[in-house]
């Protein structure tokens, strides 16, 4: 394996007249559409550069997300990155050895396989005005901003080690290879997010594959960054760098974004959001036309605060009736359920709650933030029967 420090090969690309991180984004990363993967429209419900699941596509999958019906949210375009030039670069104040590897430099290294789902801020966000009434910005998700994979990779805390991480680092910074986000008028650069090295050195993996199969590019080919329980712009795809920092790191997606803004909160916002919140769905079309007589209801329950412990449904909105699991519920994962029902023809609004480990649980209201981010309430899904 070649591990060089940065600092020798940035002498030697100074030399060849290069210059960093940036250079490799010009140079191996091309725009190819807003997403690469095809979004045939009985898998996905697609929001410009974005693609969300569509719930009913999960009945009769088993626990792992497909890769075909994974839910893709990209700020920009996916680019096509070639694993050849790709380097990572581990650099900063925190680090007493700058590094750079390559993609055979990272497949050398002892791998892990973390199950962990990956789920948008923003999921949810549309039931603030369909529930609540409330004006809201972003993308008009419904539940479909969520899927579980089989991450393998190298955890971060392994290269951190080669790097030699220093006492008094405090954060970690993974930026992305796609383009630069302008928001408006306002260029926000690479998409990137400082974690704190607690979390870094904790369960963070530097995955290259996902369910047993190389990273999709729009999933971000060649790696991109895992971390489990946490919001989903915590996992940093097409990573390019890494800044270990012994002060305090902020991004636009810790300070303008990414925190709790509304009546309820300081003006500067909350503190930068971390861990997901509890979300039941049901696998069915949104909303739904089903046939009376007797069926089962399947359905999904997840939350970043703890394995899911219980899930109760109501199809009558009065009476709350135990689901069923299927399987065992994952840690950062979810917990697959079903219901007997026996509908006559009519309109119902179903709802499903779940209970995590902690204790946490899933609320009437979703207290207002003006960025919708974090829906935890109980959805109500509508649905005729015929
Ligand atoms: N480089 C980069 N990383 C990124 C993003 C992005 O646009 N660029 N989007 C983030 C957001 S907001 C989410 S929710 C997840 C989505 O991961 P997925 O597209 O693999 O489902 O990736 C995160 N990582
Ligand atoms: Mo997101």
């Amino acid at each position: 394996m070649t591990i060089v420090s940065r600092r020798t090969l940035l002498r030697g690309s100074l030399a060849a007249g290069l210059a960093g991180p940036a250079l490799f984004a010009a140079e191996s990363a091309r725009a190819a559409g807003p997403i690469v993967k095809p979004l045939p429209p009985e898998l996905f419900n697609v929001f410009g550069t974005n693609a969300e699941t569509r719930w009913e596509s999960l009945r009769g999958t088993g626990y792992h997300t497909p890769i075909d019906r994974f839910f893709v949210r990209n700020h920009t375009s996916t680019p096509l990155i070639d694993h050849r030039t790709w380097r990572l670069d581990v650099h900063g104040s925190g680090v007493r050895r700058p590094l750079r590897l390559s993609y055979a430099d990272l497949r050398a290294l002892p791998a892990r396989e973390v199950s962990a789902f990956i789920e948008c801020t923003g999921n949810g966000r549309s039931f603030f005005t369909s529930q609540q009434g409330q004006t809201v910005s972003g993308t008009a998700w419904k539940l479909g901003a969520v899927g579980v994979a089989r991450w393998r990779g190298v955890p971060l805390s392994r290269v951190l080690g080669l790097a030699g991480v220093k006492r008094e680092a405090v954060d970690v910074m993974p930026v992305g290879l796609d383009a630069e986000w302008v928001d408006g008028s306002v260029n926000r650069g690479h998409v990137r997010r400082p974690l704190p090295i607690a979390k870094a050195l904790d369960d963070v993996l530097l995955a290259y594959e996902m369910n047993g199969e190389p990273l999709p590019p729009d999933h971000g080919f060649p790696v991109r960054v895992v971390v489990p329980s946490w919001i989903g712009i915590a996992s940093i795809k097409w990573v390019g760098s890494i800044e270990v920092s012994s002060e305090p790191l902020s991004s636009p997606w810790d300070t303008n974004y990414y925190r709790l803004f509304g009546p309820s909160y300081p003006a500067e916002g909350s503190a930068p959001l971390t861990e997901q919140v509890v979300k039941s769905a049901f696998e069915l079309p949104f909303p739904a036309t089903v046939g009376a007589g007797p069926q089962q209801l399947t359905g999904r329950s997840w939350s970043g605060g703890g394995r899911i412990r219980r899930v109760e449904v109501t199809t009558d909105g009065t009476t709350w009736r135990r689901a069923t699991p299927h399987g065992a519920a994952g840690r950062d994962g979810w917990l697959r359920w079903s219901v007997p029902w026996r509908p006559e023809p009519g309109t119902y609004q179903l709802r499903a709650r779940a209970v995590d480990e902690h204790g946490h649980t899933q609320p009437e209201q979703t207290e207002f933030n003006r960025l919708g981010y974090l829906f935890d309430a109980v959805v109500r899904h509508p649905v005729t029967v015929v």
